[in-house]
């Protein structure tokens, strides 16, 4: 008997489908740009909005309804969660999960003791594992929602909490690796402030930067060759987050001897709360060689806070896997749907509708994004646009030949220069029609 008995493995129907529990475009052996959808696309499920998420909010109580509600003891209930998870990723052809520490087992009394639930969901896993397709695409550890955590973890003032941290931490990548996660993940949690006034920022960065020097000491010890991922975030919980965007902890990487050990993994909702798209944050990853991965969801441009929607928008995921096909996809990492279902989309139908509409997005967006690369337009007018570069004094300057004096001397009698036009409006259409044209 499974969780989710009365709904079937969701199939593609092709462009024309308007079912919501079949796909459109999600065909994941379907081959784009050299490699199948399931390869660019590597969708994973967050197991904490899809299987903690109980829709409470600070105005009302739980709406979720679910067949596990009945259920009362803890650990009977995380393995069958565990049971539902896999369920629901083969049902929807998604190939991977992702899950904190703290979402797949309950804590105990002592850390040893939390420990020990987790080993034993862990050992539920692992059977799982042997006669299931479905992997882990990376885990993390919750360093948040426990009281000990108001302060931060790795920034905390206490260095107890900061004991706690790293111990929580050090399992947490362990059982990543038992499990054979492809990455392990840094959010930021409460690493940040709420005023200066009691705050020591420099402090705080220096023992978070000592805390990522030892993961990467203990993942070297025990041979974990995972990807370690920083997921950035400007605010929310704390007033103002430590790795407010990509540019900012990638500097916090620089100064602290930590590049090469990180990549990012760039969450759609989070750019948006840093004032940035979705695609500015992942081309900033990947010009500098750091894209890893990506928690994709969508914000609401009216609210200015981590509403974590499935993302629908076709837009921001064309631009997305625009950035992605660039990339050369984003092996080891993948497409996580760090997002929750509305508080009024309570049935468990609804999780499969939304996880479909999300993976659909994308897989539109990936169609979108190879014809407008195929098409070549973007790249011929980026060529034409930096064209002056490529021959005479733009070419000096490139190969190091040229110093303000030179370049004083070639300029002072000319005219007044006029670059070209940008062209933007036609390039916005252009958007459109692949779009369109991926949407036959
Ligand atoms: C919080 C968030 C986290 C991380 C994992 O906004 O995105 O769920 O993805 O800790
Ligand atoms: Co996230």
């Amino acid at each position: 008997m499974g969780i989710f008995d009365k709904i079937e493995k969701i199939q593609y129907k092709g462009p024309d489908n308007r079912d919501p529990m079949a796909f459109s475009f999600y065909n994941p052996d379907e081959v784009i740009m050299g490699k199948t959808m399931r390869e660019y696309l590597r969708f994973a499920i967050a197991f904490w909005h899809t299987f903690q998420g109980d829709g409470l909010d600070m105005f009302g109580k739980p709406t979720m309804k679910r067949s596990w509600d009945s259920v009362l003891d803890p650990m009977t209930l995380a393995k069958l969660k565990i049971d539902a998870v896999f369920e629901l990723c083969e049902k929807l052809s998604v190939d991977y999960f992702c899950f904190h520490d703290r979402d797949i087992a309950p804590e105990g009394e002592t850390l040893r003791e939390t420990n020990s639930k987790l080993d034993q969901v862990v050992t539920h896993i692992v059977d799982h594992l042997k006669t299931s397709e479905v992997g882990i695409l990376w885990g993390t550890a919750n360093l948040f929602a426990n009281p000990r955590f108001m302060h931060g973890a790795a920034t905390s003032c206490d260095a107890d909490v900061y004991a706690y941290a790293a111990a929580q931490v050090k399992k947490a990548i362990e059982v990543t690796k038992e499990l054979g996660g492809k990455n392990y993940v840094f959010w930021g949690g409460r690493e940040g402030y709420e005023t200066l006034l009691n705050t020591d920022m420099g402090f705080e960065m220096d023992n978070l930067a000592r805390f990522f020097h030892m993961a990467v000491d203990h993942a070297r010890e025990i041979g974990f060759t995972g990807q370690f991922l920083i997921e950035p975030k400007p605010m929310e919980p704390t007033k103002h987050q430590y790795d407010f965007d990509v540019a900012n902890a990638l500097s916090f990487l620089r100064k602290y001897g930590l590049e090469g050990h990180f990549k990012f993994n760039v969450e759609a909702n989070h750019a948006t709360l840093a004032g940035h798209t979705f695609q500015h944050e992942l081309r900033f990853a990947r010009i500098n060689g750091l894209l890893g991965s990506v928690d994709a969801n969508q914000g609401d441009s009216l609210l200015g806070w981590d509403t974590d929607q499935f993302p629908t928008d076709v837009y921001s995921t064309t631009l997305g896997m625009y950035e992605i096909i660039k990339n050369g996809g984003l092996y080891p990492g993948g497409l996580n749907f760090d997002a929750k279902v509305r508080r009024g989309s309570y049935e468990e139908r609804d999780l499969f509708v939304a996880h479909i509409a999300g993976m659909d997005t994308f897989a539109l967006g990936l169609k979108a994004a190879a014809k407008l690369i195929d098409e070549g337009t973007l790249e011929r007018h980026l060529k034409e646009r930096y064209g002056s570069f490529e021959t005479g004094i733009g070419k000096d300057i490139l190969e190091g030949r040229a110093s303000f004096r030179s370049l004083e001397e070639y300029i002072i009698d000319k005219k007044n220069p006029l670059p070209e036009p940008s062209n933007q409006e036609y390039l916005e259409r252009l958007l459109n029609w692949a779009i369109i044209a991926a949407g036959k």
